[in-house]
């Protein structure tokens, strides 16, 4: 049997509206709701950005916290919490979200374009942070947007910074950053260890078409309205739910059976 996918469902991002998505959840209790539906549709993971009760992106902890309690209460998945953050947030913020103290949480692992803006992780930064999720023992998932962040994430790997086995979420078509193709993919797949996990988020109509490869490859896979809005060409998503759903049908293809919440952790050894 080939190995159990990994789905991890990416709720909201800070970057997306409601204009854009009419269906994107904004108040904690709709990123609640949003997120029990994913984990019920089969994530096993979920990528947490929140929102403010006006729905403009926070790093407040206490949001988070409340988030995580009532998701947890009612389905158990991992938890990853954003260090990304939106652009423009303090290096305070970003580190303070990791008080809520998740299973996981992302780190980027060098700075960006980012569309019109710059995402900016500047080295010390990023070896704060994965100082700070050690001690905590959060796992890091390395996000990589470009090549060299492979390689800066590979050596901090090196500096055992981060908790083994390390595991990677390649993030491709970010404008800006490195394209969503299949060579691009391969090269940053071929440049990993064989004890590394590694998962695809792509932005936009690049996301299906990546996720496929990444499911093909044996790699893991997260879909959700942060990367992608649309189920098809043209037809806005209805929920993230959905997004997962469209996922499974892929694994269903390449005989991937989805993992559970338990066997996601005990992949990654968390
Ligand atoms: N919102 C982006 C600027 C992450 O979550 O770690 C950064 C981001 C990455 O979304
Ligand atoms: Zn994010």
């Amino acid at each position: 049997m080939t190995s159990p996918l990994i789905i991890t469902c990416a709720l909201v991002g800070a970057e997306l509206s409601r204009e854009q998505q009419p269906h994107l959840p904004l108040t904690p209790s709709e990123i609640v709701k949003s997120g029990i539906e994913a984990v019920e549709a089969g994530a096993s993971m979920l990528h947490l950005h929140v929102r403010d009760l006006e729905g403009k992106p926070s790093s407040e902890v206490k949001i988070f916290q409340e988030v995580i309690q009532y998701i947890r209460k009612k389905v158990g998945p991992i938890i990853q919490v954003s260090t990304g953050g939106a652009i423009g947030d303090s290096e305070q913020d970003r580190l303070g979200v990791l008080e809520c103290e998740p299973e996981m949480a992302s780190l980027s692992t060098g700075s960006i374009n980012f569309g019109n803006d710059v995402f900016l992780n500047p080295l010390p930064f990023v070896e704060k942070l994965a100082q700070a999720m050690l001690k905590k023992n959060i796992k890091a998932e390395m996000e990589i947007f470009d090549i060299s962040m492979l390689e800066t994430g590979l050596k901090l790997v090196e500096k055992s910074l981060i908790k083994s086995p390390p595991h990677f979420q390649f993030v491709l078509g970010v404008p800006g950053a490195l394209a969503a193709t299949e060579k691009n993919l391969k090269f940053l797949v071929e440049g990993l260890s064989a004890e590394a996990t590694w998962s695809v988020a792509a932005i936009g109509r690049h996301q299906f078409p990546m996720l496929e490869l990444a499911i093909a490859w044996g790699g893991h896979a997260r879909v959700g309205f942060e990367d992608n809005i649309y189920i098809e060409k043209g037809v806005l998503a209805k929920s993230n739910a959905e997004l997962v759903a469209k996922v499974i049908q892929l694994a269903d293809k390449y005989q991937r059976p989805v993992a559970s919440i338990e066997q996601a952790r005990s992949i990654l050894r968390i």
